[in-house]
């Protein structure tokens, strides 16, 4: 369990809130898997489609011996456990388990790349992540404290 990744949680159907404190438990039971830290939860503003329900946002810091490919399916198969359906892109969801960074690893597949290209746009990410990792750097980035300046005009409330 060599390897640090840090995983965002995004929920906006059901019982976000709820959803959000059992995918924690979730991701602590993956397999060669603990969680370090979580934040608290977050209520943010929808970013993009913005015509939907309010998300409840967080973030998790794990070990992990799951290679980062693995590490996703991993991810891919709680959110279906958690009932997600497939429906419009950036559209409603009952459970969104996104990789930010793994380790300082840069990566480009088709279903993977990270860093998560958008994480430093998101106050939904920043802000959860500076609470449990506040001295992170995003690799090719800088410090995820020196952009949550950027997006201090997004809505976002702790729980
Ligand atoms: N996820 C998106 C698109 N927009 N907005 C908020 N507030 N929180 C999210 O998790 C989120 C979003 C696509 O994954
Ligand atoms: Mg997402
Ligand atoms: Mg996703």
């Amino acid at each position: 369990m060599t390897n640090t990744a840090y995983i965002a949680l995004g929920a906006n159907l059901g019982d976000p809130a709820a959803t959000v404190r059992a995918a924690f438990g979730a991701l602590a039971n993956m397999t060669e898997s603990r969680v370090v830290h979580s934040s608290s939860l977050y209520r943010t503003a929808p970013v993009g489609i913005t015509e939907q329900p309010e998300f409840v946002n967080a973030v998790a810091q794990i070990e992990t011996g799951l290679a980062p490919e693995a590490l996703l399916d991993a991810l891919l198969d709680i959110e279906h456990r958690f009932g997600r359906v497939r429906a419009e892109r950036n559209g409603p969801r009952t459970l969104d388990l996104d990789i930010l960074l793994y380790n300082d690893q840069l990566i480009d597949l088709p279903r993977l790349t990270l860093p998560h290209p958008r994480l430093h746009l998101r106050a939904f990410v920043l802000q959860p992540l500076a609470e449990i990792a506040p001295n992170l750097v995003i690799p090719g980035r800088g410090s995820v404290a020196a952009w949550l300046p950027a997006v201090a005009n997004q809505g976002i409330v702790r729980l």
